[in-house]
C-alpha cells in the first residue's frame, strides 16, 4: 500500500499497513521484517531525534550494558554479526548507539523512521478497522496494525520531593540525561537512587565531582562487572562460536548464552560453595546469579549468595558503619533486578564520597541549598535522580491508546496489567505491544525477547494476510488465565519478596502492585507463543 503523502498546509500524516511506536531495538527490527520481509508500508514514530530508544535517552555517566556485548546484539543477520565489533565486554551507551545507528542505515531502515515526533493518541475504529495515530504535532496516522516498540524502562520516575522548584541548582534524571553531558568539575553532587543506574554512575561521578552524596534508601546487592577491552582472543572465540552462542541464548530461560550450575547451593560443602562464589565473584557479571541453580527458587540457597555479597561488602568498605549501611538486608539477593558495577564498594573509601542511609534519616523536603533530611541540610550544586522508572506499563500508558468504544487502555489496566502472552489486550484489535507486561521481558537479555517477539508478530501478520483475514483480538478468557499463569510462575520463585521492588510496580506511588513480567522462563514463553501460532493463533479471535 502506498503512502499518502500530506498536502501541503495540512499536519503530516498518513495511511501505512503499520505504524511502529518507537525506534531502539524493537522497533528497528520490527520495521525490517514488516517492510522487507512481508512488503508493507510502515511508519515509526519515534519521540527522539535519533534512534536507539532506552539508548538514546540514557547517557549518564558509567552508562553501560549489563549483558555483554558479543550478545547483547541482533541475532537475525550473521553478516551484520561478523561486520561489527565491539570494543569492550560490556558496550557503553555510546557504542549501543553506534551499533543502532549502524543497524537503519545498514537495513536502509531511515526513511521509514520519523524522529522526533510523539505519539499523544492511539484509538481504534472498529468499523473501518484502523488505528488513528496522533502526535504531539498534530499530524494523524492511520494503520490496520498498530505495534508499540517503547520499551519497559522508558517512562522516567522522579518523585514528588516537596520544594524541588525551590533547589538553586540544576537537576537531572538519569533516563532522560542531557545530550552534552554535565560537567561534575567542582561541584558538590547529591545521587539519589541505589539502583543499577545510580551503581553505575556513582564511581564516575565521584572521579569528577568535588563531592558527591549518596542518597540511599535500600541497600543494594551488587556484583562487580569484571568490564574491560575485548581482545583478539576473546573476539575469535565470539567469531568462531557464534552460532552455538546464539542458539544457547535461544534456548536458556533468560537470554543470556551461560550455562546455569546443575547443583543447588545446598548441594556441596560449604568450602566447594566459597569457592565457586568466589570464582564466580571473580569472573564478574549477571553470570553470578548461574552459580547454582536454586538462588531464585530456594530461600536458604538464596542466604547463601546474600551472604557471600554481604562479606564482600563488608571486606571492601574500610569504615565499618558505612558497610553496615550498605549491607541489604531486606530482600533475598536478585529479587529486585541485581546491579553489576565497576568499582560502586569502592567508592565509598573515597575521601570525596558521603553515603547518606534515608531509612535512619528521610529526605524532609528539597531546599534551595540542598537535599534536607532528619538530620540536617547537605548543600549541593547538582541533584542527580536515579530514581528508575514507571515500568512496563508507564510508557504504553503514556500513548493514551483507547480500543473498541473508545476504551482506554488506563482503565483496562487500573488494577495492573491485563494481556495475553503480554502481546495482545482484549478490546484492542491488532494492537501488539512488544515485550509488554506478562511476557519475559526484563527477566531476560532484551534482544532475545523482542526477536522473538517481533518474529512472532510479522508471522502472525502474514498469516492474516495469507488469508485475506484483517483482524486479531485477544479473547478476554484466555487473557484472563493468562494472567494466572504469569502470577504463578512468579509465585513459583522468590521474585515477589522484594516487596519494593518496580517488577512489582512498587516504586510508584499509586502503581497497582501485580507482578509484571512473565518469570517462567523465556525458553518456555518461546514454546507457548509458538503452540498457540501453531494451533492458528489460539486464544485470539481472528476475523
Ligand atoms: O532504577 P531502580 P534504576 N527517595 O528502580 C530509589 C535497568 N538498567 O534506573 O529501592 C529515595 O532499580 C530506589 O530506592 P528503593 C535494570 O533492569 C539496566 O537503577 O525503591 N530513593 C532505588 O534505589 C534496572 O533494574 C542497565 O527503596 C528513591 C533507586 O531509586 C532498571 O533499569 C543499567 C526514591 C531506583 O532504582 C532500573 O534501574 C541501568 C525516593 N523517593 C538500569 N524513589 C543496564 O546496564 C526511588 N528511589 C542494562
Amino acid at each position: 500500500m502506498a503512502t499518502t503523502p500530506a498536502t501541503e498546509g495540512e499536519a503530516a500524516g498518513g495511511r501505512y499497513d503499520a505504524v511502529i511506536v518507537g525506534a531502539g531495538f524493537a522497533g528497528l527490527y520490527q520495521l525490517h521484517l514488516l517492510r522487507d520481509r512481508l512488503g508493507l508500508s510502515v511508519r515509526v514514530l519515534e519521540a527522539a531525534d535519533g534512534v536507539g530508544g532506552t539508548w538514546y535517552w540514557n547517557r549518564y555517566p558509567g552508562a553501560r550494558c549489563d549483558s555483554e556485548s558479543y550478545y547483547y546484539s541482533y541475532a537475525f543477520s550473521r553478516e551484520l554479526e561478523a561486520e561489527w565489533a565491539w570494543s569492550e565486554r560490556y558496550p557503553a551507551h555510546g557504542e549501543i548507539r553506534r551499533y543502532l545507528d549502524h543497524v537503519a542505515d545498514r537495513f536502509g531502515l531511515r526513511p521509514d523512521i520519523q524522529l522526533g515526533t510523539r505519539v499523544t493518541g492511539a484509538a481504534y475504529d472498529a468499523a473501518a478497522g484502523l488505528w488513528t495515530v496522533t502526535t504531539e504535532g498534530g499530524e494523524r496516522f492511520e494503520a490496520p496494525f498498530l505495534i508499540t516498540a517503547v520499551g519497559c524502562l522508558s517512562s522516567a520516575n522522579v518523585p514528588t520531593i516537596p520544594g524541588l522548584d525551590d533547589f538553586a541548582g540544576s537537576w537531572f534524571h538519569t533516563g532522560r540525561w542531557p545530550q552534552d553531558g554535565i560537567d561534575f568539575t567542582g561541584k558538590r553532587v547529591g545521587l539519589i537512587g541505589t539502583g543499577s543506574t545510580g551503581i553505575q554512575a556513582a564511581p564516575v561521578i565521584a572521579e569528577q565531582a568535588a563531592h558527591l552524596t549518596v542518597f540511599q534508601r535500600t541497600a543494594n546487592y551488587s556484583v562487580p562487572a569484571r568490564n574491560g577491552p575485548m581482545d583478539d582472543a576473546f573476539r575469535a572465540w565470539v567469531r568462531d562460536n557464534a552460532a552455538e552462542n546464539r542458539a544457547k541464548a535461544r534456548a536458556s530461560t533468560n537470554g543470556h548464552p551461560f550455562d546455569v550450575a546443575v547443583h543447588g547451593a545446598l548441594d556441596v560443602s560449604p568450602e566447594e560453595r566459597a569457592a565457586i562464589y568466589e570464582a564466580a565473584w571473580q569472573r564478574g557479571g549477571l553470570r553470578f546469579r548461574a552459580a547454582f541453580k536454586d538462588i531464585l527458587l530456594d530461600p536458604e540457597a538464596n542466604a547463601t549468595a546474600s551472604d557471600f555479597i554481604r562479606a564482600k561488602i563488608r571486606e571492601v568498605v574500610t569504615d565499618p558503619a558505612t558497610a553496615d549501611a550498605l549491607t541489604p538486608r531486606d530482600h533475598p539477593f536478585a529479587t529486585k533486578r541485581p546491579p553489576i558495577d565497576s568499582g560502586y564498594f569502592e567508592t565509598f573509601n573515597r575521601a570525596n564520597v558521603s553515603l547518606v542511609d534515608l531509612k535512619a534519616t528521610p529526605i524532609e523536603r528539597i531546599v534551595p541549598e540542598g537535599v534536607r533530611t532528619a538530620a540536617g541540610t547537605h548543600a549541593l550544586d547538582i541533584l542527580v535522580f536515579a530514581t528508575g522508572f514507571d515500568a512496563l506499563t508507564g510508557p504504553l500508558l503514556a500513548l493514551d491508546i483507547r480500543g473498541r468504544d473508545g476504551l482506554p487502555l488506563k482503565a483496562v489496566w487500573a488494577e495492573g496489567p491485563r494481556t495475553y502472552l503480554g502481546l495482545g489486550v482484549p478490546g484492542f484489535p491488532n494492537l501488539f505491544t512488544i515485550t509488554g507486561p506478562g511476557s519475559p521481558s526484563v527477566l531476560t537479555n532484551m534482544p532475545v525477547a523482542i526477536e522473538q517477539h517481533a518474529e512472532w508478530i510479522a508471522d502472525c501478520i502474514a498469516h492474516l494476510r495469507a488469508r485475506g483475514l484483517g483482524r486479531i483480538e485477544a479473547r478476554p478468557e484466555v487473557s484472563a488465565a493468562w494472567g494466572e499463569q504469569v502470577r504463578a510462575a512468579a509465585a513459583a520463585t522468590l521474585l515477589p519478596m522484594a516487596s519494593s521492588s518496580w517488577y512489582l510496580g512498587a516504586n510508584v506511588p499509586g502503581k497497582p502492585r501485580a507482578f509484571m513480567p512473565y518469570a517462567g522462563g523465556m525458553n518456555r514463553y518461546r514454546e507457548i507463543c509458538d503452540g498457540v501460532a501453531r494451533d492458528g493463533y489460539a486464544g485470539f479471535a481472528l476475523a
